[in-house]
């Protein structure tokens, strides 16, 4: 809430009373703030406590986290944030989805349980995300920290600023499988999907 002009810092101090869970921040300057997301200004923001470290979840070498954000690019491949009338009536849209800043992410995993943080950093889009391979969704946690049981979910609807938690076996596959994190296409206004955007495969002998 403090502008801090460039070159300047601003160091906040606060105490954490919140629970465990997935939390972003960003700045909140008024009439500037879509622009500042767009252009990197948030960040997500992990909260961690005894009773969720009991849950027996995977430990941080098989935790993923990945924030969605859709973006635009000009031909020098330098962000466009466009404010037209549109624009700023329905929010600012992105026509490439990128997953921690790049176009085509891509995890190499290994044939184990994952726990995976999903968090919309996209300024309008709403994102319905699957499988797909047609597995359930395992949703263990939201905005709020861990749910009291996991809730199996053909897709999972994230609208900016949510997160999710995702529980991923991949007991059951393949060295080479590849598994992806689709966007599928709903209706509802502006709020259209795109296809595939993370993808994950075997990671046992690949490059
Ligand atoms: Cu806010």
């Amino acid at each position: 809430m403090y502008v801090i002009d460039p070159g300047q810092q601003f160091v906040y101090e606060f105490e954490i009373n919140s629970r465990a869970g997935t939390y972003w921040f960003h700045p909140h300057p008024h009439g500037r703030t879509g622009v500042q997301l767009y252009r990197g200004l948030s960040g997500l923001f992990i909260v961690e406590d005894d009773k969720e470290s009991r849950a027996g979840l995977p430990n941080y070498e098989y935790e993923l986290t990945w924030v969605l954000q859709d973006r635009r690019f000009n031909q020098d491949n330098q962000l466009v944030y466009t404010t037209n009338h549109m624009q700023m009536m329905m929010g600012h849209y992105g026509d490439r989805i990128l997953v921690n800043g790049l176009s085509n992410h891509v995890e190499e995993v290994a044939n184990t349980a994952y726990r995976i943080r999903i968090f919309n950093g996209s300024n309008a889009r709403f994102y319905k995300l699957a499988w797909n391979d047609g597995r359930p969704m395992k949703a263990i946690g939201t905005d709020g920290g861990l749910l009291e049981q996991p809730l199996d979910k053909p897709y999972v609807m994230l609208a900016p600023a949510e997160r999710i938690e995702i529980y991923l076996d991949l007991g059951d596959t393949q060295v080479g499988d590849n598994i992806i994190l689709q966007s599928h296409a709903f209706e509802g206004g502006m709020m259209m999907g795109m296809g595939g955007m993370g993808r994950m495969r075997g990671m046992m002998g690949m490059n």
